[in-house]
């Protein structure tokens, strides 16, 4: 089976198409935050290939979807994919290659007739970014039993909708039982969205485990006031503790050095006048970082210095875990089969950490789990001038096909 390769024409024709749901005009990239009328036309279209790949299709209570080819033998399946759900500046790579390059496999089986030892599965996961509602992988977290669905149901997002009445107004609600079934394994194939790769001209990255991830909501409180006849001394001024904030974890993640990464990704001042000083500031930090000690140690540093850049303001703070998971290293079978495939295949490859969150690093919680990666032009990401080229692609998914089929006769 080793001259079994996909098409590649095939997989970036899908990748267009469902790049078109949500395009953003003049780009090659996509925004379909989940549980959007996007998510739901996206959903629609990938679950409408499976169904023509003779998928037995099931969705869950969080709106997870998978898709199972039946295998020579019964059992766990091998289950690969991702996520359809992009951010607002989303590329049309960042998730939608693994789920899609999964249905490649399937179709490439299909035409060569071959049925593998053990059931396959692609799966697409709800809200993997967590950008409209917190936390990132909260399909894949709900799938493996990290958070209850009643839970997850109740999330509020950045807009005021829950997660519950989005999956019922979209139609993917489902019924299949949570927690999901535990797979065989679980190998998901990513861009890297980061320069490594392309930095050192390797094609192929052997995902090692993903770095802790720390999201934090700070809600800032001060006095609105006026902004031309209010006296500096006499200013309670919440946006000044933002701004002050947000260079310090800046100027934190450069002392402590890389991987430690800091972001601000998010600010709303209230009432967000010219002419006010604003009554409150509500911003978010992003902390990652491979070693949980260290993570800690940014967490408590961000949070002495915010507690007295309030009090010199005379502001009050409140703050609310948006997300919080530790690094999980992945299994070390997986990794090395894809390492050993890629190389096997010819494509310089070497191990490596995720700086993303991924689903697989819930999968791994309940299964072997391991990710490929190929790499995104000039590290870019979350951003629609995300690109990777064909030549990587169709690399990363036939390193994806025959590590499944290489998990698949265990
Ligand atoms: O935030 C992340 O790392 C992922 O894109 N959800
Ligand atoms: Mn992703
Ligand atoms: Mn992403």
């Amino acid at each position: 089976m080793t001259d079994l390769h996909i098409d590649i024409d095939r997989l970036i024709e899908r990748l267009a198409a469902l790049a078109e749901i949500g395009a953003i005009a003049g780009t090659e990239g996509c925004a379909r935050l989940a549980l959007t009328d996007e998510d739901r036309a996206g959903r629609d279209l990938v679950v409408s290939w499976m169904h023509d790949l003779e998928l037995n299709v099931t969705i869950d209570g969080i709106g997870n979807v998978v898709g199972v080819m039946a295998g020579s033998t019964e059992g766990a399946p091998v289950m690969t994919g991702s996520h359809i759900d992009t951010v607002r500046t989303g590329g049309r790579y960042d998730g939608n290659l693994g789920v899609l390059a999964g249905l490649e496999v399937i179709e490439t089986l299909r035409i060569a007739n071959v049925t593998p030892d053990r059931p396959l599965a692609v799966a697409f996961f709800t809200d993997e970014e967590g950008a409209r509602f917190p936390p990132d992988m909260l399909g894949s977290l709900v799938y493996v039993g990290g958070m209850g669905v009643e839970e997850a149901h109740a999330i509020t997002g950045i807009d005021g909708a829950t997660v519950g009445s989005e999956l019922d107004r979209i139609g993917y609600l489902g019924s299949a039982p949570l927690p999901g079934a535990a797979p065989h394994a679980f190998v998901e194939l990513h861009v890297e969205q980061g320069p490594v790769l392309e930095t050192e001209g390797l094609t192929i990255g052997a995902v090692t485990g993903v770095q802790g991830i720390s999201w934090t909501e700070v809600t800032v409180t001060g006095q609105s006031n006026h902004a031309g006849t209010t006296p500096m001394e006499l200013r309670r001024d919440p946006g000044v503790v933002a701004f002050k904030v947000g260079s310090f974890v800046h100027e934190l993640a450069h002392e402590l050095g890389a991987p430690q990464v800091a972001t601000v990704g998010r600010i709303e001042m209230h009432p967000n006048l010219v002419n006010v000083v604003p009554a409150s500031a509500t911003f978010t930090i992003d902390l990652r970082h491979t070693d949980n000690d260290m993570l800690l140690k940014a967490e408590r540093r961000t949070k002495d210095f915010l507690t007295a850049a309030a009090a010199s303001e005379n502001c009050t703070i409140e703050l609310r875990s948006l997300a919080r998971f530790d690094p999980v290293i992945f299994d070390e079978t997986v990794v090395c089969a894809v390492e050993n495939i890629a190389t096997a295949q010819g494509h310089a490859v070497r191990r490596m950490p995720s700086g993303a969150g991924h689903d697989a690093q819930m999968l791994a919680r309940v299964c072997p789990t391991g990710m490929v990666f190929v790499p995104s032009v000039g590290g870019v990401s979350h951003n629609p001038a995300e690109y990777t080229s064909p030549e990587d692609l169709e690399a990363g998914a036939n390193v994806l096909l025959h590590v499944m089929l290489d998990l698949a006769a265990t």
